[in-house]
């Protein structure tokens, strides 16, 4: 299947005046369009890129893949796609994922409602209308009753400002833009900066073509392999046959996986017992090391220091030079506080003679120079750079969509503090705009709570249009709870580290606010069940007269009946 797309092809879409625009093609972009169109609402998608897949469209790195398994990542809505759709291995690759999702807006023939290299960059409310206007960069204008931001948390890339880095004569990339055509490494000298989920991804796949490898890393994490294998026809044929089982599973689980959790403690079991059960974790796929490790895991800092003792002996096992080692071996550095990378083979990458690993803490980088990078040790040439240094994550694209809600209300300056959401869909003074898979959605399998969100909002459009309600806008004190559970969650538990990007602290100048959902997806199960028993009370559901005059009259205008409801649903908040 073409990954990239036709954009002339695509000016069969839908009519530029709809009640849905969904911004974003990724995997919950899609399924938003699939969503809404099904419920009967007319829709447009806008995409940057040329093609679909999001994440899965624009880090196409060597070594791009999964890291939960490919199964419980698709979709689940329809039994047909997930037994015709056989994945090849139980953690897929990029090139695999993004011919996946171009099967799915084939299969459902949502191509059509998708205008591709249309970047959004403005979106501004219209009171009078409850509409809103988008344009976007390709010089197209829509108006929509709804827009849905699916613009995703890892979206917008970041590249730190390292000064002469304008000067580089050689090759650069950023992971999370990399190029469609294949970049050749083959006897270059290449440096590679960021040693996350991205940088150990691309270490092993790149290894045996380049001349040199250099890694800087700032901060060392606590990597363990992913485990990854092709999966075969008994297990094919058994995922068809589970599949209700497996869907009931993954809708219900508390980040989205199919691991069942361990019921025991870490101390409860021998010392025996205990590096027996990290041997078998170790062996085990992807993120059970998180899932199913001992239940106090992340809350006794015993077990976690043990767990990562364990781990330690492994790096120095692996590594044949110690000091290189003890270098990969994180310091004060809780196992889950940040988001564990998954590797195959990245470890041993560092006992070729033709690798080194350069410690950005002993010797940070001074500069970027025409033919190299400079630390406080001295200089090396390359001819390739690899930036593998993430992204602004939670608000980065959403602040760069240009979005003036109620009053000409920039979502910029009204988070200029940090984000202010309820259940990560929506911030109140933006009406008929909603985020899923924004900031402060859970944490866990992306697709499955970012799916939540996806059905919790078109229940919620439903609901309106059945009522005869076209504006819908959360109420403030609503956001309010929602948002102080956040920052309080994220204040308290061991789990949370501090230079995490959870917080926004690895952008210089973002404020540090917690990105995620401190209260998980059982917090986001019980609040929206709450809010839907309660026939979504935390909504202000208008008219566009109505809603009109209540926004021309004081900024409190908050209908008392409004506030009256709030009390309900921020009751189980
Ligand atoms: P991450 O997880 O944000 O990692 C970025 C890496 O880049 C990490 O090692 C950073 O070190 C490093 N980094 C960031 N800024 C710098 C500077 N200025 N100098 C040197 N090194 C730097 O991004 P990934 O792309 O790896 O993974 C993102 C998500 O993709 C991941 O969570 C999965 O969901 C898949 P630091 O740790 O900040 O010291």
């Amino acid at each position: 299947m073409n990954a990239t797309h036709d954009p002339e092809a695509s000016e069969n879409h839908s009519s530029s005046e709809v009640d849905v625009l969904v911004v974003g093609a990724g995997i919950t972009g899609i399924y938003q369009l699939y969503r809404a169109r099904e419920c009967g609402f007319s829709v447009l998608l806008l995409e940057t890129g040329r093609g679909v897949g999001g994440t899965w469209f624009w880090n196409r790195y060597p070594g791009a893949r999964f890291d939960s398994e490919s199964y419980t990542y698709g979709y689940l809505f329809s039994r047909e796609l997930f037994e015709e759709w056989e994945w090849q291995e139980h953690f897929a690759p990029q090139p695999e994922t993004e011919r996946y999702l171009n099967h799915v807006v084939d299969r459902f023939d949502l191509r059509r409602h998708i205008r591709f290299g249309a970047r959004v960059t403005s979106a501004e409310y219209e009171e009078r209308s409850g509409a809103w206007r988008v344009r976007a960069a390709d010089g197209s204008e829509s108006r929509a009753r709804f827009v849905i931001a699916a613009t995703g948390v890892l979206s917008v890339p970041y590249t730190p400002e390292v000064p002469g880095v304008e000067d580089f004569r050689g090759e650069m990339y950023h992971t999370g833009l990399w190029p469609a055509e294949p970049v050749d490494f083959y006897g270059k000298r290449v440096a590679i900066i960021g040693t996350s989920s991205s940088g150990v991804q691309v270490v092993p796949a790149i290894i045996d073509q380049v001349a040199s490898l250099t890694i800087y890393q700032r901060t060392a994490n606590w990597c363990t392999p992913l485990n990854n294998a092709p999966i075969t026809a008994e297990e094919q044929t058994r995922l068809r046959l589970d599949f209700e089982e497996l869907r009931e599973t993954l809708n219900t689980s508390v980040h989205g996986f199919h691991h069942p959790p361990h019921d025991r403690a870490a101390f409860e079991d021998s010392d025996d017992e205990r590096q027996r059960f990290y041997e078998t974790m170790w062996n085990s796929p992807g993120f059970t090391k998180l899932t199913s490790n001992y239940s106090d895991l992340l809350s006794n800092p015993e077990a976690n220091a043990e767990w990562c003792a364990f781990i330690a002996g492994k790096i120095r096992a692996i590594v044949d030079d110690p000091e290189t080692a003890e270098r990969l071996i994180p310091k004060n550095q809780r196992f889950g506080e940040k988001r564990p990378p998954f590797i195959a083979g990245y470890y041993e990458a560092f006992n070729r003679e033709n690798v080194s690993l350069v410690d950005l803490r002993e010797t940070p980088i001074s500069r970027i120079t025409a033919t190299g990078i400079e630390t406080t040790e001295g200089k090396q040439d390359f001819d390739l750079i690899v930036w593998a240094t993430g992204f602004d994550f939670g608000t980065g694209a959403l602040a760069r969509m240009g979005i003036q809600g109620r009053g000409r209300l920039r979502l910029t300056d009204y988070w200029a503090d940090g984000p202010r959401t309820f259940l990560g869909v929506q911030a109140h003074g933006f009406p008929n705009l909603f985020f899923p898979g924004g900031p402060h959605a859970a944490a866990g399998n992306n697709p499955r709570y970012n799916g939540d969100q996806v059905d919790f909002i078109i229940d919620l459009l439903v609901h309106a249009r059945a009522h005869g309600y076209d504006v819908i806008e959360v109420t403030e004190r609503s956001e309010e709870r929602w948002t102080n559970m956040v920052n309080r969650g994220a204040d308290s538990p061991l789990s949370f580290g501090e230079s995490s990007y959870y917080f926004g602290t690895n952008i210089p100048g973002k404020p540090r606010r917690y990105l995620l959902n401190s209260g998980g997806r059982p917090k986001l199960f019980s609040v929206i069940a709450d809010v839907v028993a309660n026939d979504y009370d935390a909504f202000s559901l208008s008219q566009v007269s109505a809603s009109t005059e209540a926004s021309e009259s004081t900024e409190a205008s908050e209908s008392t009946e409004a506030s009256e409801a709030t009390e309900a649903a921020g009751a189980t908040s």
